[in-house]
């Protein structure tokens, strides 16, 4: 091919790629700044879309829209906002192979993970907002002389702001709620993978949802999230992401005393007991550690294992480790994909470079795979990661590292394996293995963590109460939480 034509070429690719627009008002509109920023595939490093630099004045813009439209919407009923939830949801169904696909292509994570995980859960998170808003109640006190009893209203607007590891699983799991409660929705995603978003507004529109009620943003988070968040009138506003990012948004929702859900990183301990399930145990392990890279807050990236057992399951995690597929994401048969961004894996290798500087032994990978196929050069690919030998108030034990890097550690009493679990400032999820039942119960009634897996992990009731204690969040979604965080309660007193 001539000079020529390879530009020619290039010029034929940029044209054909698809170009985001934000969905304000049921309008899909250009960005006010005009410009755009590209959205790159992490298993290849190409550019698959162009994505709206939003600013300050699209939030304006869709702020108002979203006001628009909340009286109206508050209004209806519970079952009419059912029935539009219902719609969603069979709209994503519809195209449940391509939201799959456009899922994979924007996060490297396996496709078999995207389709079993992430757009069933999109689907579920609707379906179960559409029962949940059916079978809300409000409280009855009786006093002597008079009664007491609640209203709700919705808070009118709320502002969802998500990362990039599960986009439209957790976007769903806000919008969905926000909607049932009768409240307008100004949706957020990460700039890093906003595709499944972008197809969800285009779902609202074909089946006709009122407009304002669900508005789109795109952007870079401190040139859009950030005016979104310090907007005068965003009552409301749920957030899922770093801790950092979580304490800007406090920061920024404080002065004015805006509604805020906050749930934040984690770095989450796996209580290993010599007497578990083993092989239960290492299969789930695999998972609860390099599930979507190792990139899930939920992830338990500390393993403390009970000495007797300590070097036998660390030797079986090692062979498991060595064996597990990583490549590329779009082939069934993989259990791992590539990292978010070059950045992001760049950080991820730092910590293992740290780890060792701290005394600690990398017992399987460390590396990036070798073997790939000549398409995913460009991918931000790394090794199920292993490491050894590290105390626990080392920097690798205490920072979030959000990669496929586990450490191992060993404990001798029940006592010190609280103790270790507990020893850092975040405080999401644990899990316990064990075979006694009274362990289970005494040891998980002691954790300080916001969700404790006994035997189990990421099994999700949507009713139970979900959220992080110290550094990991504030609040609670999940049920009638999401639910009650998207309205307002009046106690009315009646004096009879
Ligand atoms: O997330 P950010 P990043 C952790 C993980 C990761 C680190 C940073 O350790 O390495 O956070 O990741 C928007 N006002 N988690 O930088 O910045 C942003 O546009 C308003 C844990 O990607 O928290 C995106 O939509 N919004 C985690 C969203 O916030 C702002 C998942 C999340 O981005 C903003 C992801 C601002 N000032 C990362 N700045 C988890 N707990 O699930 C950014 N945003």
């Amino acid at each position: 091919m001539t000079i020529a034509n390879l530009q020619l070429q290039e010029q034929l690719d940029a044209a054909a790629l698809p170009r985001l627009k934000h969905y304000i008002g049921g309008q899909f509109v250009e960005p006010a700044s005009g410009t755009y920023f590209p959205d790159l595939n992490p298993a290849t490093g190409q550019t698959i879309a162009e994505i709206p630099d939003g600013n300050a004045e699209d939030v304006n813009r869709a702020v108002s829209a979203a006001w628009r439209a909340a009286p109206e919407w508050g209004q209806t009923s519970p079952q009419e906002r059912a029935a539009w939830l219902n719609k969603l949801a069979d709209g994503i169904e519809r195209r449940f192979d391509a939201l799959a696909e456009l899922e994979s292509r924007d996060t490297g994570k396996p496709i078999t993970l995207s389709r079993t995980v992430d757009i069933p859960r999109a689907i579920a998170n609707f379906r179960f907002f559409a029962g949940a808003v059916l079978h809300t109640a409000g409280e009855f006190h009786q006093m002597p002389g008079a009664f007491n009893y609640t209203v709700r209203r919705p808070v009118g607007v709320a502002a969802l702001i998500s990362p990039w590891n599960l986009p439209l699983y957790l976007l769903t799991w806000k919008i969905a709620p926000c909607l049932a409660a009768g409240t307008c929705a100004i949706a957020k995603p990460s700039e890093l993978t906003p595709l499944t978003a972008n197809a969800l507004a285009e779902i609202a529109a074909e089946v006709g949802l009122p407009p304002g009620v669900l508005n789109l943003l795109h952007g870079i988070g401190p040139q859009v999230g950030q005016p979104l968040v310090e907007h005068p009138q965003v009552p409301a506003i749920s957030f899922t992401g770093g801790t950092a990012t979580g304490r800007t948004i406090a920061a920024a929702a404080a002065p004015r005393f805006a509604k805020t859900s906050l749930e934040l990183g984690g770095k989450n301990p796996n209580l290993i007991f010599a007497d578990c399930d083993l092989e239960a145990m290492l299969e789930t392990t695999m998972r609860s550690s390099f599930a979507n890279q190792g990139e899930i807050c939920l992830c338990g990236s500390r393993l403390l294992i009970e000495r007797p057992i300590y070097f036998p399951v660390v030797e079986m995690l090692v062979e498991r480790a060595k064996a597990w597929r990583v490549g590329d994401p779009m082939d069934p048969a993989t259990q791992m994909g590539a990292l978010i961004s070059e950045a992001h894996r760049a950080k991820v290798e730092g910590y293992i470079a740290l780890a060792q500087e701290e005394g600690g032994r990398v017992l399987a990978g460390g590396g990036r795979p070798t073997g790939l196929a000549d398409h995913l050069a460009g991918g931000y690919f790394l090794e199920p990661t292993i490491i050894g030998g590290l105390a626990m108030d080392c920097r690798t034990q205490q920072e979030e590292i959000f990669g496929p890097v586990i450490t191992v550690t060993p404990f001798d009493t029940e006592e010190e394996a609280v103790a270790l679990a507990n020893n850092v400032r975040y405080g999401l999820s644990a899990t316990v293995w064990t075979r006694e039942l009274a362990q289970a119960h005494r040891v998980a009634a002691q954790l300080e963590a916001g969700t404790v897996w006994v035997n189990t992990w990421l099994l999700r009731d949507l009713r139970v109460p979900f959220g992080g204690v110290k550094e990991s969040g504030l609040g609670r979604e999940g049920g009638a939480h999401s639910l009650d965080f998207f309205s307002e309660v009046t106690s009315v007193c009646v004096k009879v």
